[in-house]
């Protein structure tokens, strides 16, 4: 009896081993690169079923003295050192290095052009990760590749245990689309410059290339405009709900645009006109054409607000406030909004989007507006954000325009996942996460191919989320497939296998300390 019960005891003991053994094992490295879970979908990958391995004498050897190069470099060896624990430097090599090692090298004159601006092959052996690309912009999009080949504790900020492999094979990757964004509403809700830059670092990891920045709005203005100094210290005191609010200083807003450069990622600055602007209206009588100025604004009814466009002290104020912003702003876009101006008459919305499209291209930067500015006539360059009216996107693309496709339907961040999702909004409909991915910007509206679609941009609008968290919950686990619509090809995009290499995120989401909506459409792998 007693012998009996310690056998089956032994035998249970055997078992339950074997399983943890299974289940531990699945979660580590698989020898066949072609079934690693990398979001975006990589366009190409050929395994070749062996193992590379940081090591602790692992150092990331870059051909070149560049200081971008460098800095990619080091932003590498910064993600590795923490976790690993191995004291990962930076240096230089004119030839391969030995074993153990990540090479970084820029392909000589662009000598492999399919690659773009953006793209990378990644080379693993068992002795060397070798990647290279066009540009530092393509190897630091390589280096997130990397980044997910790894085990998701590589993404910890203290030290774990390895072993830190990869699969071997070669990877070649880069972009469908050149503009791949997010945009995040400020003026709904203040974020910090803390909190931006932690959105960056998503945005970074997925690939993504653009933050649109939306600065101004009825319920507060956020950039420091110093020829205009109210529009900041008053019209950035409110927020909705009736929180203290607060603005970026233009020396915060040039952190914001150099933390994002650092990861190849543009910022792009909104200034909505003639609509949305009662925070200005607040800031300046003169603006107003009664001349007395309104009061703050904390609500969420839109519509109301007008810049008056018949002063002549209205193009003076958009030209300075487009002259110090773009200043601040070294990538080429320019927004100026342009959405529901219901209380702006079309005969003057018409001249007034037109005048301004003039001040921006004077200021050396191309115009983006929402869909609805293609009831003016458009300048050559001019790109429209489609959120809501086909009819206007049509309209733009008939003018020549390139199309930025946010369908508020699929790609708005503020709606609710289903019925019983506690943030958000749900004007244009739930957007659960099998939603937000199955739909395809080149046949998205009849009429619009690839050709005049510029790209893809999720939009965060934050009249409902008030803090990181709930942006956060908003955005995971959505975000990853808008970046994958942008990078990867339509032909490799396909929800039932997609939703298995999100579900592998899960383990990153928590490494990174990541609050998000476990969508039951998933197959999640590790428990929040
Ligand atoms: C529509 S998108 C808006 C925003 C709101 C958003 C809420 C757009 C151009 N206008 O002002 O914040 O809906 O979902």
């Amino acid at each position: 009896m007693i012998n009996k019960k310690s056998n089956f005891a032994t035998t249970a003991f055997l078992i339950v081993t074997m399983l943890l053994v299974q289940v531990t094992s699945s979660a580590r490295t698989t020898s066949d690169l072609s079934k690693a879970a990398i979001i975006p979908r990589p366009v190409s990958i050929t395994g070749t079923g062996g193992y590379f391995a940081l090591k602790a004498h692992t150092n990331i050897y870059i051909r070149g003295e560049s200081d971008e190069l460098k800095q990619v470099g080091q932003y590498l060896a910064d993600k590795l050192k923490l976790s690993t624990g191995y004291s990962i430097d930076v240096k230089t090599a004119a030839t391969t290095p030995g074993s153990g090692n990540i090479y970084l090298t820029l392909s000589e004159n662009n000598s492999n052009p399919g690659l773009g601006d953006e793209g990378y092959e990644l080379i693993i052996n068992k002795d060397l990760a070798m990647l290279s690309a066009n540009t530092t912009a393509g190897l630091f999009r390589g280096i997130q590749t990397i980044r997910q080949l790894l085990p998701a504790k590589i993404e910890m900020a203290s030290k774990q245990k390895g072993p830190w492999r990869i699969a071997t094979g070669t990877i070649t990757d880069y972009p469908a689309y050149s503009y791949r964004g997010t945009a995040l509403d400020v003026a709904r809700h203040f974020f910090s410059v803390e909190d931006v830059k932690r959105l960056i670092e998503f945005l970074a990891c997925y690939k993504m290339n653009v933050l649109h920045l939306h600065l101004s709005d009825d319920q507060g203005w956020r950039i420091e405009i110093k020829s205009w100094p109210e529009l900041a210290k008053h019209g950035g005191n409110t927020q909705v709900g009736g929180g203290k609010g607060g603005y970026y200083t233009q020396e915060q807003y040039s952190e914001i645009v150099n933390y994002a450069k650092k990861r190849y990622i543009t910022i792009v600055p909104e200034i909505d006109m003639p609509g949305h602007t009662n925070a200005a209206l607040a800031s300046y009588a003169e603006l107003n054409c009664s001349g007395k100025a309104t009061e703050l604004y904390t609500g969420i009814e839109v519509g109301f607000s007008s810049l008056c466009t018949k002063l002549e002290i209205t193009y003076k104020f958009i030209d300075d406030v487009v002259r110090e912003l773009s200043a601040l702003t070294p990538g080429p876009y320019f927004h100026i909004g342009g959405d529901e101006s219901h209380s702006t008459k079309r005969e003057d919305y018409i001249p007034f989007i037109n005048k301004v499209q003039d001040i921006v291209m004077a200021h050396g930067k191309k115009v983006l507006g929402w869909d609805d500015i293609a009831i003016s006539s458009l300048k050559p360059g001019v790109v429209a954000q489609h959120w809501s009216n086909v009819k206007n996107a049509s309209m733009a693309v008939g003018q020549g325009a390139k199309i930025l496709m946010s369908p508020a339907k699929k790609a708005y961040l503020d709606m609710q996942y289903d019925k019983s999702t506690k943030l958000g909004l749900h004007w244009a409909g739930y957007i659960e996460v099998d939603s937000a991915y199955i739909w395809d910007p080149a046949n998205y509206i009849p009429g619009i191919g690839k050709e005049n679609v510029l790209g893809i941009e999720a939009a965060l609008w934050t009249e409902t989320i008030t803090n990181m968290k709930e942006m956060e919950y908003m955005i995971f686990p959505r975000l990853p497939g808008y970046a994958e619509i942008g990078w990867t090809p339509s032909s490799g995009r396909n929800w039932s296998e997609y939703k298995v290499r999100l579900g592998k995120q899960a383990e990153r989401f928590k490494a990174m300390g990541i609050n998000y909506y476990p969508s039951v459409l998933v197959p999640w792998e590790a428990t929040k």
